[in-house]
């Protein structure tokens, strides 16, 4: 049934990280977050663009997702008034790159599709799951001793599994420091594109700490390079950076470049091509979970829902709230029980209640498109 798109709103909100995340790229302590709001007869779709505030995890900023959602996406939308996200795909496509601000629009018409029918959006995407298995990504600190501190933290908490960023120079000896101190729980290490095949050597070596997967090792966009090196250790490879759709995933799995894979919305441009990144996964048996980019509550719901799906099989880094933010922008926030998990709302939509009041509070500029 069509339906009359009758504004798109984008919003700049800046809000504080509890504490700084620092990745080999760099640190972030604060965030500078877009939302936007699809308005259609009476009914309010939302979605948050995932993209960091610097170029650095990949091509994309806060900036550029602007610039592309106002110049280029949405006056595309409501020009060609599409009435559903399979509809808006294809308008989409010719927009080479900007995976980030597409998946902005895209998510945000997904949740108002799911909400003009009542229904839940993990049940349109066709979710299993009632609760999602949660992990932790833990950045580097400033010394071994925190980093031991904040793990024992989180383990208290119920987080199922720990992720740890590396980088040269905080690689080795921090897995081995909190391989010693906590045998046996589920540990990984995500590198951020910080290493070459020069430093194999240093790869072999972590081989030892029996780590649950070791994530994009090498170039952002290499695959490649990771078949060499994936040849070359025990340890599964997991992909983010390199996997921007379901050919990326197709080539990289058929080529033994790794063997599993990080799902982003954001990354991949929304949830049709994170559906296919899943499925050409699923056909492979090649697991995979779902990252984060250290989201505010309107992407959190979404990576909650797109997290329902089969074959995320494994804890992801969707993690409660207040890791993150002191107050965050949907009722109720986020919250990860004793064992680790988040139950999944059964509302329409995405399921949490944005609060506009707190979003109005933290905005730095709005502007709404015709
Ligand atoms: O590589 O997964 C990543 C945060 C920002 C940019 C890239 C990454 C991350 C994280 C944090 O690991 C995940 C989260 O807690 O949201
Ligand atoms: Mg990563």
């Amino acid at each position: 049934m069509p339906i009359k798109i009758e504004q798109i709103e984008i919003r700049e909100i800046q809000m504080p990280l509890v504490s700084y995340f620092e990745t080999s790229f760099g640190r972030t302590d604060r965030r500078r977050i877009i939302l936007v709001r699809v308005f259609a007869e009476g009914i309010v779709g939302y979605g948050e663009a995932t993209s960091p505030e610097g170029p650095f995890y990949n091509h994309e900023s806060t900036g550029t997702a602007w610039h592309i959602l106002k110049d280029f996406i949405i006056p595309r939308v409501l020009e060609k008034q599409p009435a559903t996200p399979d509809e808006l795909t294809p308008l989409l496509k010719p927009i080479r790159g900007h995976a980030m601000a597409k998946a902005a629009v895209e998510t945000a018409f997904w949740d108002l599709q799911a909400r003009r029918l009542k229904r839940p959006l993990y049940q349109l995407l066709d979710g299993k799951r009632k609760f999602i298995d949660c992990g932790v990504s833990i950045g580097i600190q400033g010394s071994v001793k925190e980093l031991l501190q904040k793990i024992a933290k989180e383990l208290e908490t119920g987080y199922q599994r720990i992720k740890i960023k590396i980088k040269p120079g905080w690689d080795l000896q921090a897995v081995r420091e909190v391989r010693t101190h906590f045998p046996d729980i589920l540990l990984m290490c995500d590198a951020n594109s910080a290493y070459t095949l020069a430093d194999i050597d240093l790869f072999k070596r972590l081989d030892e700490y029996h780590l649950l997967m070791i994530e994009q090792p090498l170039a952002w966009n290499d695959i490649l390079d990771h078949i060499q090196l994936q040849s070359a250790i025990r340890t599964p490879i997991c992909l983010d950076e390199s996997i921007l759709d379901g050919d990326d995933a197709r080539k990289a799995i058929e080529s033994g470049a790794c063997r599993v894979i990080n799902i982003k919305l954001g990354r991949v441009g929304g949830y049709a091509e994170a559906k296919r990144v899943h499925d050409v996964c699923r056909a492979h048996s090649i697991p995979v979970w779902c990252g984060g980019m250290l989201e505010a509550g309107i992407g959190r719901a979404h990576n909650i829902a797109l997290s329902t799906l089969e074959n995320f099989c494994l804890p992801g880094d969707v993690s409660a709230s207040k890791r993150y933010f002191v107050q965050d922008i949907i009722d109720p926030p986020v919250e990860v029980d004793s064992g680790g998990r988040i139950f999944v709302p059964d509302g329409p939509g995405i399921g949490f209640q944005p609060n506009l009041q707190r979003i109005e509070a933290v905005t730095v500029r709005a502007e709404v498109l015709r």
